[in-house]
């Protein structure tokens, strides 16, 4: 039974998954990865984020040029050099250190449905709110029960689901289901297949699980401004038969975004992304969702991805690569065999959402795997 992961460090019951990656928090058992990088992960180091970076602090202390006196013409070009990349090393190494940066509230939750007469309820209320993309960076966001990405669903083919919508947002609304081969009436696209769902009204939708998968649910109204700003979420079918599933150690959805919260998995920005955790021979899963407006080529150093399916369909032979371009809309479920020790570099390898001058950021985790 593969395990459930949510990144999510708030919940009260925390699977085998998280709980490892807590361990991790807590022990910052990353010696692997000697005393530069991430060393000082998880003792309460906080960054300035490097979204966006605000003035540089107060430049670091110089190896060169405050000796004085001494240097020639040749020795001040050179300390002037060091002094720069010592700054800017700096604030690399800073951003590095905050690595994995708590952020008070993750979005991707399970969500448990209620069970009414059989049918699997789930609720989702729109609303708007503040929402933490990296530590102290507040944005603007509408979010579904109030996280971002909003909650996961997951349900099994031929489960019979409803969906009650809740709208509580200042404009209308609707909700698609992403890759789901549903009845039309259900497509959720306005005045295509429905009427806008106005402030303050609510609207159901109901089906029966169908073709399994790794999908999606997001806005289809004003889409562009309300799946930037949150309204989307993981939507997981599993298959009924279950043994053509592949077994592994954690399950992983890990949803990319780039609208106006900047380049985000999982709806948090580095230094606030978390790290997926994995024992050295663990086989992992992870569902990439790409609900951006942009390809993000996601790129994972030490070990292959082997790509098993695509927007939810199994791939008729599996292929492996270290980089996998994913377009909006689009999902690729990829199985990692974590065989390779050590804290590994996980980012999009479009250069400038993942670092800057000022450090990475956007779209940059780390893969780490314990011996
Ligand atoms: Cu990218």
């Amino acid at each position: 039974m593969p395990k459930t992961t949510t990144n999510d460090d708030s919940l009260a019951t925390l699977t085998e998954a998280q709980t490892s990656r807590r361990a991790f928090l807590r022990t910052a058992g990353l010696t692997a990865v000697g005393a530069g990088a991430l060393a000082a992960c998880g003792k309460g180091a906080q960054a300035k984020t490097p979204q966006n970076p605000a003035t540089p602090a107060a430049p670091a202390p110089t190896h060169a040029g405050a000796t004085g006196g001494t240097m020639g013409a040749h020795d001040t070009a050179t300390g002037a050099a060091m002094n720069a990349a010592d700054t800017m090393d700096a604030m690399h190494e800073k951003g590095m250190k905050a690595f994995p940066a708590k952020t008070a509230v993750y979005g991707n939750r399970p969500l448990e449905p209620k069970i009414v007469g059989g049918v699997k309820v789930f609720e989702l209320t729109a609303s708007e709110m503040q929402w933490e993309t990296a530590p102290g960076q507040m944005v603007q966001a509408m979010a579904y029960n109030a996280q971002v990405p909003g909650p996961q669903i997951r349900v099994r083919e031929g489960d019979r689901v409803r969906i009650v919508l809740k709208n509580e947002l200042k404009q209308s609304t609707a909700i698609h289901f992403h890759g789901l081969e549903l009845p039309n009436d259900v497509d959720g696209v306005p005045y295509i297949t429905q009427k806008p769902v106005k402030p303050g009204a609510s609207h159901t939708y109901e089906f029966i699980a169908p073709n399994p998968g790794s999908h999606m649910y997001h806005s289809h109204h004003n889409s562009a401004m309300q799946v930037g700003l949150g309204l989307l979420g993981a939507f997981i079918i599993e298959p009924k038969n279950k043994a053509q599933e592949p077994k592994v150690d954690q399950d992983i959805v890990f949803i990319l975004n780039d609208g106006a919260h900047g380049y985000t998995f999982n709806g948090k920005s580095f230094p606030a992304t978390l790290p997926i955790v994995a024992k050295l021979g663990q086989k992992i899963r992870i569902r990439y969702m790409n609900e951006g407006m942009m390809i993000h080529p996601m790129h994972l150093h030490g070990m292959h991805q082997t790509v098993i399916a695509k927007d939810g369909w199994a791939v008729p032979a599996p292929w492996k690569c270290d980089t996998l371009n994913i377009a909006p809309g689009e999902r690729y479920d990829v199985i990692v065999n974590c065989n390779n020790p050590g804290t590994w570099a996980f980012h999009c390898h479009i250069l400038p959402h993942a670092e800057s001058d000022h450090g990475m950021f956007g779209m940059v985790t780390a893969l780490v795997v314990q011996k």
